[in-house]
């Protein structure tokens, strides 16, 4: 049975240019057509993960991670924006399960060690769908993020998944000259790299980091594809197979 990965990017989720504002009507839009899509491909697997957008990424610059009040504040930022994804999520009608990553992966420096999949495998073949994060992970160095990006790559990998969306609110990938670039493969991906700048905003390093993560994906043989979740039914098709406008990664 095939497996999708939908990464719900901070910038479509909620508004990156205020603090804590969660985009209700547009998740809600994205929930439905999750669900839409599932009914025409029954038997679908799927994982949600979310990004921290004006949520986690705010908290992180407000209050930082260097102690433990400022991750746990970051921490309970990430929580409150999963709640408001949840609540999307099941009145579309959709059995969205919540695992809190910091207890599903370990991670050093913001990098994912290991995992115990073992649950998430098991809600998966209950028909449930697992949802992630961007997190807050706590071990002997001390406090780190690790970004909805890796464990994406990560579970993509250990679960086999064919697809990888990334639901963001833009096309994809811009060159130097604004348009779009449509794929990205061996010939031009370090050209591509170049056309982006790393965001200051973004604790997890923004576009930038967000490309690097999608090459890793894609170059373990996992479709990846940039999904603009501001277009309407654009995520719908993209599930469906159909053909969408983004930028697509192709590796494999
Ligand atoms: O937006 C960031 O996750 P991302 C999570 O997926 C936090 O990179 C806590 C800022």
């Amino acid at each position: 049975m095939s497996m999708d990965i939908i990464k719900l990017g901070g910038s479509i989720i909620t508004n990156k240019e205020g603090k804590f504002e969660f985009r209700k009507e547009t998740a809600e839009r994205l929930a439905m057509e999750i669900k839409e899509a599932l009914e025409k491909e029954k038997g679908k697997k799927l994982i949600i993960i979310h990004g921290g957008g004006s949520f986690g990424h705010a908290a992180a610059n407000e209050f930082g991670i260097k102690d433990a009040l400022g991750a746990a504040k970051v921490k309970k930022a990430m929580h409150e924006l999963n709640l408001h994804v949840l609540e999307a999520l099941t009145s579309a009608g959709l059995p969205a399960i919540t695992f809190q990553p910091s207890m599903v992966f370990e991670a050093e420096k913001g990098k994912i060690k290991k995992a115990n999949l073992n649950y998430i495998k098991a809600a998966l073949d209950a028909n449930c769908i697992p949802v992630l994060y961007g997190d807050v992970f706590i071990n002997k160095q001390g406090f780190s993020i690790v970004s909805g990006d890796d464990m994406a790559y990560f579970l993509g990998k250990a679960l086999k998944a064919e697809n990888v969306f990334f639901a963001a609110n833009v096309d994809g990938v811009f060159d130097g000259k604004g348009r779009l670039i449509k794929e990205v493969n061996a010939k031009n991906h370090k050209d591509v790299l170049g056309f982006i700048r790393r965001s200051k905003k973004d604790v997890t390093g923004g576009m930038r980091k967000k490309v690097e993560a999608m090459l890793k994906i894609s170059k373990v043989g996992i479709n990846v594809a940039i999904v603009n979740g501001s277009r309407e039914n654009e995520l719908k098709n993209a599930i469906l197979g159909k053909e969408i406008r983004g930028t697509t990664f192709c590796f494999g």
